[in-house]
């Protein structure tokens, strides 16, 4: 399948500083995917990038929540939380995009997790279920049938929104040595599971591009 078919978009999930080594949520080794990811780029016309991007005083944050720490879960009215020390703040570095990635010809990027009471790992679908982020809608509007994944973390951010892309009819693959994960209380090994349950491929860069 030729990538640059207008029919297929790269999704590029939360390459933030907070996420980077050193970062207030630190995916170990997710400053090595800036070079792969920008040449899996180069291979598609259609680029999407995402940024969590949290007002102060996040409902996701353990700040917010006296008592609890970070990586504790809570329970919100949307169900089951965890929560994360403070990260990816609106306009501050630690939200910024890594400096190394290199992706000019992305023609949208969407902040997600911008509801001070609701998290949004999905880019698809706030944690609540129901409030829809548009990118259903942006990528159907474009003719766009087939999405590929990278960023961070697997076993949250990317996981979801692949997840909520199969959900809404796309063909979804993970492009598995192009992410990086927390992988937390088997958080990486479940999500690998349900994603492979609702139907997403999980599949190498060198399927796609010469290593
Ligand atoms: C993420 C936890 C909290 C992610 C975002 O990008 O995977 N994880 N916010
Ligand atoms: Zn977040």
């Amino acid at each position: 399948m030729p990538l640059s078919a207008p029919n297929c978009a790269l999704l590029v999930i939360d390459m933030q500083y907070d996420f980077m080594p050193g970062g207030a949520l630190a995916v170990a080794d997710g400053d090595t995917l800036p070079p792969l990811i920008n040449r899996l780029g180069t291979h598609f016309t259609q680029v999407i990038v995402t940024q969590d991007w949290h007002p102060a005083g996040h409902i996701s944050f353990a700040s917010s929540h006296p008592g609890y720490k970070p990586f504790e879960s809570i329970t919100l009215p949307y169900g089951p939380q965890t929560l994360w020390p403070d990260h990816c703040i609106q306009g501050s570095h630690g939200a910024r995009l890594h400096e190394d990635l290199d992706l000019p010809h992305a023609q949208l990027i969407l902040r997600k997790g911008c509801n001070a009471h609701i998290d949004s790992y999905s880019a698809f679908l706030e944690a609540d279920r129901t409030t829809a982020t548009g990118l259903t809608g942006y990528l159907k509007e474009r003719g766009i049938d087939t999405v590929f994944v990278a960023g961070l973390a697997l076993d949250f951010c990317v996981s979801w929104t692949a997840q909520d892309a199969r959900k809404a009819g796309f063909t979804t693959y993970v492009i598995e040595d192009a992410c990086r994960a927390i992988d937390m209380n088997g958080s990486l090994e479940n999500a690998w599971k349900t994603m492979l349950a609702c139907g997403v491929g999980r599949m190498q860069s060198e399927d796609l591009i010469v290593p």
